[in-house]
């Protein structure tokens, strides 16, 4: 039996994160978490580039052309939708879900879902480095553990 798992060193690893302007002191939070969980983990802060989009649902076409681009290993979204703030929550979380999604199986690159989807704007916060953790720090340590994973598979064939 062999068994998969990826590990967490991350020196030499190329990152880019797109990140959504709106509910800013939120996302730039978990910017911050996604940077101290890369700096922690050995990334060199030259190889790692960040986007600004103006919300989540811009999020998956920044995602696509980093991961087009072929100058990373890993792409992290980071986001943050509140249904308390707007009407359309469910199309623009769906949305952006299914559309970061759809570009991690299309590029066969890790990316991962450091969007909050949560009620309340206190919710949001708690998720952003209070009482419940921060979700880009996670994000972060996930994009890494599926580059390790992902190298150590076998590959594909042709
Ligand atoms: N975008 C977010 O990232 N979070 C939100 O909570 C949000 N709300 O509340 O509407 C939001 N809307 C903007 C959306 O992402 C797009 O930028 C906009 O619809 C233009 O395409």
């Amino acid at each position: 039996m062999t068994v998969f798992e990826g590990h967490f060193g991350a020196g030499g690893l190329r990152f880019a994160i797109a990140a959504s302007r709106f509910n800013e002191a939120i996302v730039s939070r978990l910017v911050d978490g996604a940077m101290d969980a890369l700096r922690r983990h050995g990334v060199d802060d030259e190889h790692v580039d960040v986007a600004w989009v103006p919300g989540a649902f811009e999020l998956p076409l920044v995602v696509a052309r980093f991961a087009e681009s072929g100058a990373y290993d890993a792409v992290i979204a980071l986001g943050a939708v509140i249904r308390g703030a707007t009407g359309h929550y469910e199309f623009v979380a769906g949305q952006c879900a299914a559309g970061i999604q759809r570009v991690q199986l299309d590029s066969a690159m890790p990316v991962s879902f450091g969007v909050l989807t949560t009620d309340t704007i206190e919710q949001a916060i708690e998720r952003a480095g209070s009482k419940a953790g921060n979700k880009g720090f996670e994000a972060a340590m996930t994009a890494i553990e599926m580059v390790n994973l992902l190298a150590s598979l076998p590959k594909r064939e042709g």
